[in-house]
């Protein structure tokens, strides 16, 4: 398979108690490996074998009209949850740092009315999808959502982190209730990977 689950790189229990074990390993080893192997066969349905995600989710005017929404919906499942574990970690939590915290400072005047706005957005969205932290063509911080599985790249945007907000990401530890996932989120996002990708090139 050309595209693979990835590891997780830290164990289904480490985000506890703020993110159960339970929920964590059935959204990797069930939902993320689904949209892995979907994501193989829209490829491959497509043409698009050899091409990276990144060539494929950056460019979806290539692939026939008749291919392309697997391609979106799987392609960007696989992504999107990549980049999600990796902006998650045992030692997240605090606030942002580095030049990141220099921008929302500078974007919205303090880290608590930035975190203010980003809960605004992951609890506003309607239905299935994403809550971003990006930076958009002209340089500048924003805070978007997507909808189901459509990934930033897509359009251009840089991401430094996210939240899913896809209720299988909380229904069994939270229920219906976002805003306590939303919560628990804000102890484990990792400001060290945020800042790593806010500052490359
Ligand atoms: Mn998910």
């Amino acid at each position: 398979m050309a595209f693979e689950l990835p590891k997780l790189p830290y164990a289904y229990d480490a985000l506890e108690p703020h993110y159960d074990a339970q929920t964590v390993e059935i959204h990797h080893s069930k939902h993320h490996n689904t949209y892995t192997i979907n994501f193989n066969k829209a490829v491959d349905a497509a043409g698009l074998a050899g091409k990276t995600a990144e060539e494929i989710l950056t460019n979806l005017e290539a692939i026939p009209a008749d291919k392309r929404n697997p391609v979106i919906n799987a392609g960007g499942g696989w992504w999107n949850h990549n980049f999600f574990w990796e902006s998650l970690s045992p030692k997240g939590g605090g606030e942002a740092k580095g030049k990141l915290a220099e921008a929302i400072s500078k974007k919205w005047g303090s880290y608590a009315a930035f975190k203010e706005a980003f809960t605004a957005k992951a609890f506003g969205h309607f239905g299935s999808g994403w809550a971003w932290l990006v930076v958009d063509k002209a340089g500048e911080l924003q805070i978007v959502d997507t909808h189901d599985q459509v990934c930033p790249i897509s359009t251009g945007l840089k991401p430094i982190t996210v939240i899913d907000v896809w209720e299988h990401a909380y229904y069994l530890k939270f229920k219906n209730v976002r805003p306590d996932w939303i919560n628990a989120w804000w102890n484990i996002v990792s400001w060290d990977k945020a800042e790593e990708r806010f500052t490359a090139k």
